[in-house]
């Protein structure tokens, strides 16, 4: 979304809110009947385009890039495009592991394994301090890295707290610089509505 935002392509689709259960972190839950036909992996966010589906935010961003956005927010090709891909590869990396570890947390008490969510908050903390070392090389332009990195940012704040601040302050003056961007504020996270 954040992406479609900052392309200004916002009309070109249509969007489809998620409901489902707390109980999507342990079982499979059906977010909306149409869309298990559209996807074999029931994750969002999901792309359907006339002629197939796009099942991962990466995959969508690279598509919207490089169909509407002439390349602005990730170089078709290169040595620029592979030092985004290894930012991105890194905020992509805290993103799962905030999901899983949010999965994680969705479980009873005694089911719950305190070793897995210790682990998954690691990660991110690693990969906040690899972060750290990167932004002061961030562009002018709100790219594809940056745009990933601000989402993983904003989930940790909302989600976790501020404990990513503690281990990367300068990408946390970076993050506050950034979010008064329209695409991230009208994004802010939010609980999935219940179904
Ligand atoms: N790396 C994936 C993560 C997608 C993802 O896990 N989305 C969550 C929502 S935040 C989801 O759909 N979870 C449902 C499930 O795992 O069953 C991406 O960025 O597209």
């Amino acid at each position: 979304m954040v992406t479609i935002l900052e392309l200004g392509i916002r009309d070109r689709f249509e969007f489809v809110q998620t409901k489902w259960p707390h109980a999507w972190g342990t079982r499979t839950v059906v977010p909306h009947p149409e869309f298990m036909g559209d996807t074999p992996v029931a994750r969002i966010p999901t792309l359907v385009t006339a002629d197939f589906t796009l099942a991962d935010s990466h995959s969508i961003c690279d598509y919207l890039n490089g169909e509407f956005g002439n390349f602005r927010l990730l170089a078709r090709d290169g040595a620029a495009r592979w030092r985004a891909l290894a930012t991105i590869s890194i905020a992509n990396a805290i993103i799962e592991a905030q999901i899983s570890r949010r999965a994680e947390l969705l479980r009873s008490e005694h089911e719950r394994s305190n070793d897995f969510i210790d682990k998954m908050r690691d990660r991110q903390l690693r990969c906040y301090e690899a972060l750290e070392k990167q932004v002061s090389a961030f562009g002018a332009e709100f790219d594809l890295a940056q745009i990933t990195t601000a989402v993983a940012c904003g989930y940790d704040d909302w989600r976790y707290g501020s404990d990513w601040r503690d281990v990367a302050p300068k990408l946390a003056a970076w993050f506050d610089a950034v979010s008064p961007r329209p695409s991230l504020r009208t994004t802010q996270p939010a609980e999935t509505p219940q179904a």
